[in-house]
């Protein structure tokens, strides 16, 4: 699940009512006023575009959604494809608007227990119950799913809608699944369900610790169902009543049909596709944007070679690879299976001062229905005013103008350190803080390492390996050193020992960079992401160093890598991600194509 900052501590865009969010996806925040400021520049640098021209033209229809929205996470995504599938969106303030709506979305998000606590406090919790029970045309989401059974596991026990029978509990890690369980997998469609009617074997993206299990007593509103270590409970369905476990916003085409099919179930002829080859959680193939302001102000998609990203000439100018918002749309379009930007910048910036970061987020979000990670600069920030942002407060941002993961780099090592040294969790980190409110699946941390060669791997108080490839100086052994600020400093602490550290605090996923293999197309460092995937239960994110098609299958192999990202073979277009994927299909590599 996904965002709710609905809690005490969590800034949100409705911080001043009790009531759910009911503003639109544009808040007003802390930085509206010096938003207006740069308005003109910004649309002139991201509108300006032909490329951004790809969306589904929103056919004429008058057609009106209520919306569920209770002021957490990345409800903007399920806006944005509802607006591209040309509906509009009437925002639920009262029960009486459920009680009303024509059809009604409920994109749950965040936690189990503050979700219900913020439904029965408002009332929207009988409102729901009774609109459903009068089979009134229902969608929920993730949470939107979970929250309409009798009860959930999650901090708790922690009671439900209590609509279907049933609890929800956690992933069992201890057989081998990683949990969260992140990622484009298959369904096993039980019966037919209506809206999953072009979905039969293609995959469609989950993102989750909890779930919900078939039995008996429930065994009539399973639509669905996924296997992931076990058997859950992918979607429902009773008459006009539908809930989805996965993300249709963030499930690229075959996820926009399933909310089309919802929104305009007798227009849509029945089908039964037979393309698809979706059988169990795919491999992930990520493109990556490492984005920050040029030496004229503008924001650029630049790239380095072990992290240096100024070209080699007199000038020395920022290497200029395109334009954020572009060039995300266009691997969306490619096939990409997530985007990340990382803003490479962020650690020397205030990433809240970074405004056109914001603004790629939201226009990306527009166009771009795979799931979207920020990293860059995340951290507590006192501004030259005395004003203290937490890190939460820049992680909500990030959120609120479309990001469904934050990645954290340089913060993580400090709280990494400072958990070893003092063994003591004290929930002040960014990591503890924005996973407590958000989810861990909703927090990456961002390892840069690089190798430290040995020549023995004796007394050493990190985890050294036994290298593939000896050294420069036939050195056999290395210990992989973390480094803060961009590579720019190495710190006490090794990448083994970080990345445990960052899982025990709260981390969901692991994006395992390597300075010495950044830029230099010649493959991952096996050695690196066998170690680090072996060492921890969360998703890992293999990156650096692919140069060709053959270095996915790889690592795919070697590794028990969840996903693999690169940057300059896509930006260089040498290797299309069409073309990644397709090798790994030949290869026997489980992809979504
Ligand atoms: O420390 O929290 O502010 O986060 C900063 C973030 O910016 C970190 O995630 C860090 O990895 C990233 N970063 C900082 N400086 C650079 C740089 O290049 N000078 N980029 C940088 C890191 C690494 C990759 C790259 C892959 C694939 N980029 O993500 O995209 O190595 O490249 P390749 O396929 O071309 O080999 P904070």
């Amino acid at each position: 699940m996904a965002a709710a900052p609905f809690s005490s501590s969590a800034p949100s865009p409705t911080s001043s009512s009790r009531l759910p969010n009911v503003s639109s996806s544009s808040s007003p925040s802390l930085l509206s006023l010096s938003r207006d400021f740069h308005k003109t520049r910004l649309q002139a640098q991201f509108k300006s575009s032909p490329r951004r021209n790809f969306c589904v033209s929103a056919s004429s229809l008058p057609s009106i959604v209520t919306l569920l929205d209770y002021g957490a996470g990345n409800v903007r995504s399920v806006r944005n494809a509802i607006r591209h599938l040309g509906f509009q969106i009437k925002d639920v303030q009262t029960p009486a608007d459920i009680l009303n709506a024509g059809r009604l979305i409920f994109p749950g998000v965040g936690a189990f227990a503050p979700a219900m606590d913020v439904l029965n406090k408002t009332g929207m919790a009988e409102a729901l119950c009774a609109y459903i029970e009068k089979d009134r045309p229902f969608l929920g989401i993730c949470l939107g799913l979970q929250l309409l059974f009798e009860s959930s596991t999650e901090n708790g026990p922690v009671t439900g809608l209590g609509l279907i029978p049933g609890v929800v509990g956690k992933f069992d890690a201890s057989n081998g699944f990683r949990v969260p369980h992140i990622g484009w997998d298959a369904l096993q469609i039980a019966e037919d369900s209506e809206i999953l009617d072009e979905v039969g074997n293609r995959h469609v993206y989950f993102v989750h610790s909890y779930r919900a299990m078939p039995s008996e007593e429930n065994k009539e509103w399973i639509s669905s169902t996924c296997d992931y270590g076990d058997t859950f409970i992918a979607s429902v369905r009773k008459g006009n009543v539908h809930a989805v476990q996965f993300h249709p916003e963030k499930s690229g085409d075959v996820g926009l049909s399933v909310l089309r099919r919802f929104l305009l179930p007798k227009s849509i002829p029945a089908k039964n596709p037979t393309e698809g080859r979706a059988s169990k959680l795919a491999k992930r193939v990520i493109a990556c944007l490492d984005v920050r302001a040029n030496d004229n102000g503008d924001l650029v998609v630049t790239k380095g070679d072990q992290y240096d990203v100024r070209e080699n000439t007199e000038e020395n100018e920022v290497r200029n690879l395109g334009k954020p918002v572009d060039l995300a749309g266009q691997y969306y379009l490619d096939g990409a299976d997530e985007v990340s930007f990382l803003n490479i910048t962020g650690f020397r910036d205030f990433p809240l001062g970074d405004l056109p970061m914001l603004q790629v987020l939201r226009y990306t979000s527009e166009n771009v229905f795979v799931p979207l990670t920020v990293g860059g600069g995340i951290r507590d920030f006192t501004d030259s005013n005395g004003r203290y942002y937490s890190s939460l407060e820049v992680a909500s941002e990030y959120f609120r103008s479309g990001a469904d993961k934050i990645s954290i780099g340089s913060d993580a090592v400090y709280a990494a350190e400072e958990y070893l040294r003092t063994k003591v969790k004290t929930g002040k980190s960014s990591i503890e803080q924005i996973s407590r409110v958000y989810g861990n699946q909703a927090v990456v941390v961002s390892i840069d390492p690089r190798r430290v060669y040995l020549s023995s791997p004796n007394d050493l108080e990190f985890k050294a390996i036994k290298l593939s490839n000896p050294g420069p100086n036939g050195e056999e052994y290395a210990w992989y050193q973390c480094t803060v600020s961009g590579g720019r400093e190495g710190r006490p602490i090794g990448a083994n020992e970080l990345a445990k550290a960052v899982e025990e605090l709260g981390a969901g996923e692991i994006l395992l960079n390597c300075i010495d293999c950044d830029g230099q197309g010649k493959g991952f460092d096996i050695d690196l992401i066998k170690l680090i995937s072996d060492a921890v239960s969360i998703p890992v994110i293999a990156s650096s160093g692919a140069g060709a098609a053959e270095h996915f299958s790889e690592v795919f192999k070697k590794t028990s890598a969840s996903a693999a990202l690169a940057a300059g073979i896509f930006h260089r277009k040498e290797v299309p991600i069409g073309s990644v994927k397709e090798h790994l299909w030949k290869d026997g590599i489980e992809v979504r194509i």
